[in-house]
This record gives C-alpha cells, structure tokens and sequence, in this order.
C-alpha cells in the first residue's frame, strides 16, 4: 500500500516514517504540496475542510493510493489554549517556543498538551481521521536539541526530559502524534486498501 503523505514539516515525516515506514506492505512517501489551512476552531475542522478541498483538487494519480494529512498543536493552561491551533503561525512569525516562554515567564502553572489529528482519503470508503494527545507541562528554559517545533520546551507527563532530548521513536512512545499513529496503524492492519 502507497500512502502520500502531504506535508512542509520534515519533522513530522521523519516521526510517521519511524512509526509506520517499517510496517510490511506500507510504501510511505512525503509529497510537498500546499491545501487550504482554514483557521477553523478545532484542529478537527481544519483537516476535514482540508480533505473536502484534496478530493476535489488532488490529482488521481495521488487518490489512487492514500493520501495522509496532518494538524497539530500545542495548548497551554494558562493562555486558554494558546498557541492552540495558531501553532504553525505563532511558529513563523514571533518565534515559536520562545515567544511561549516569554508569555508564560512566571507563571507557576505550567500544563500544557499537544493534540493532533491526521486524516487520510483516497482508497478509503470515507474520509478518516485519528487523533492524539499528549499532556505534559512546560520547561522553564528550553532545552535539547531534536525534534521540532515547539519541542524543546514540552516535557510529557511522567518523564524529566524534553521531547527534545528524546529520540524519535521514544517521542512516538509519548507523543499525541505517536498515539493517532498506532490508531492508523491498526486500521491499516485491519483494512484491505492496497
Ligand atoms: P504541515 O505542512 O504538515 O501543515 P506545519 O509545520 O505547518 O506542517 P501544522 O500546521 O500542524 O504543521 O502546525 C503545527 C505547529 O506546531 C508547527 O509550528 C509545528 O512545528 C508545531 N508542532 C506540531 N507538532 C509538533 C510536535 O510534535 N512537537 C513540536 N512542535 C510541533
């Protein structure tokens, strides 16, 4: 089975490759293309009007397989979610992470998690998605140097360390990302799309 999967973030791919490029009969491949990214409320919405425009606008060479898309996000406590599903932009424009740290600098209630939803079309009956969440809290200075993203300053529940300090596949092992990704890769044991 080929699954394409459309995304700018080498990060990502390099965790879905970890985590199912080694399943038998998968063929994983990153297709850098760009769909709308609508600022919906829900990182849920976001992917299912993504997929609406992919089935419409992907070409069939492409829906002749699987194509994959993901969103994610990380929303912290104390800003009612912020950075939230404004993840990628705050990212761009104001510095990611540090941009968190300097909102966050004193605040003792640092909870925070990560949530992701991946949705895949194409030889499937119907549009799916798979999410995941990952709760965890923020460091006070960022630390590591793996990973992407946001990751230098989330230290998921029940560990010391960053996701930065971890390698890819013990990131899978915590990661909202790494859980919709057992999701998928159950359904993909259980379904006869080639
Ligand atoms: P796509 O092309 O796949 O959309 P993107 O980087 O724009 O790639 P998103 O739209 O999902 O990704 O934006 C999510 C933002 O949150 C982006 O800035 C990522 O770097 C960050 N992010 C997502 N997952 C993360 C993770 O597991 N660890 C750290 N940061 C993460």
């Amino acid at each position: 089975m080929k699954i394409y999967f459309i995304t700018s973030n080498e990060g990502k791919f390099n965790e879905v490759t970890e985590a199912i490029g080694s399943v038998s009969g998968v063929e994983l491949e990153r297709l850098e293309l760009s769909y709308p990214e609508i600022q919906g409320e829900t990182l849920e919405h976001v992917v299912k009007f993504a997929m609406g425009w992919l089935k419409e606008h992907l070409e069939d060479k492409y829906l002749e397989h699987t194509v994959m898309i993901e969103d994610s996000g990380l929303f912290v406590n104390r800003l009612k979610g912020f950075p939230g599903i404004y993840s990628a932009y705050v990212h761009r424009t104001i510095g990611g992470y540090n941009a968190v740290l300097t909102l966050m600098e004193g605040e003792w209630d640092r909870r925070a998690h990560f949530e992701t939803c991946i949705g895949i079309l194409g030889q499937v009956e119907e549009p799916k998605l798979f999410v995941g969440k990952c709760d965890g809290t923020l460091a006070n200075d960022a630390r590591g140097t793996g990973g992407f993203g946001y990751d230098p300053i989330f230290i998921p529940e029940g560990e010391k360390r960053t996701f930065a300090e971890m390698s890819v596949e013990e990131k899978n092992k915590f990661s909202h990302r790494g859980k919709a990704l057992m999701d998928l890769k159950k359904f993909l044991a259980d379904t006869n799309i080639r």
